[in-house]
């Protein structure tokens, strides 16, 4: 059993085009809390941080250029078990092999515009919330 928090990104796409409140609806429908949320534009330094992991991949300039291009909702997030449970959520990274009813079946428009963020793991969800949040902004 993993832990009980998880970090998301409504990405740019998504906030553009107004699909934030859907998101959040959704994620409150499967049973998500919000610990912190903040309505943020990442500079190329957070961005390139962030997603470090990816470096030398061939589509990692074009997902920095993406997550720069307007303001995205960072949040973390809390559930039992809450990164897998959020993972099965939002669906697989591809679009086109989401499950149907997910996030990202419902909302991305390209496997890099895929609406959500979603850690992948409990150390890269303490990690990642703590790249964006500091104690005193986070609750529950
Ligand atoms: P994840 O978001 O499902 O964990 P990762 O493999 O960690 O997927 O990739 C991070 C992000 O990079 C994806 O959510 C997507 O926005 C973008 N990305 C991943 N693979 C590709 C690709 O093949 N082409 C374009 N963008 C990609
Ligand atoms: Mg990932």
């Amino acid at each position: 059993m993993g832990g009980n928090i998880t970090f998301s990104i409504i990405k740019p796409n998504a906030v553009r085009t107004g699909k934030t409140g859907p998101i959040l609806a959704m994620m409150n429908e499967a049973g998500f809390e919000i610990s912190a949320m903040k309505m943020v534009r990442l500079t190329t330094n957070q961005a390139e941080s962030f997603y470090s992991v990816h470096k030398g991949k061939p589509f990692f300039e074009g997902l920095i250029e993406f997550m720069i291009s307007g303001p995205v909702f960072v949040m973390v997030l809390k559930h039992e078990n809450a990164v897998e449970e959020f993972r099965k959520l939002i669906g697989a990274t591809d679009p086109a092999k989401a499950e149907p009813g997910t996030i990202r079946k419902m909302f991305a428009v390209s496997v890099q515009m895929n609406a959500v963020h979603g850690s992948d793991s409990d150390e890269n969800a303490a990690r990642e919330a703590d790249f964006f949040f500091t104690a005193s902004e986070r609750f529950l």
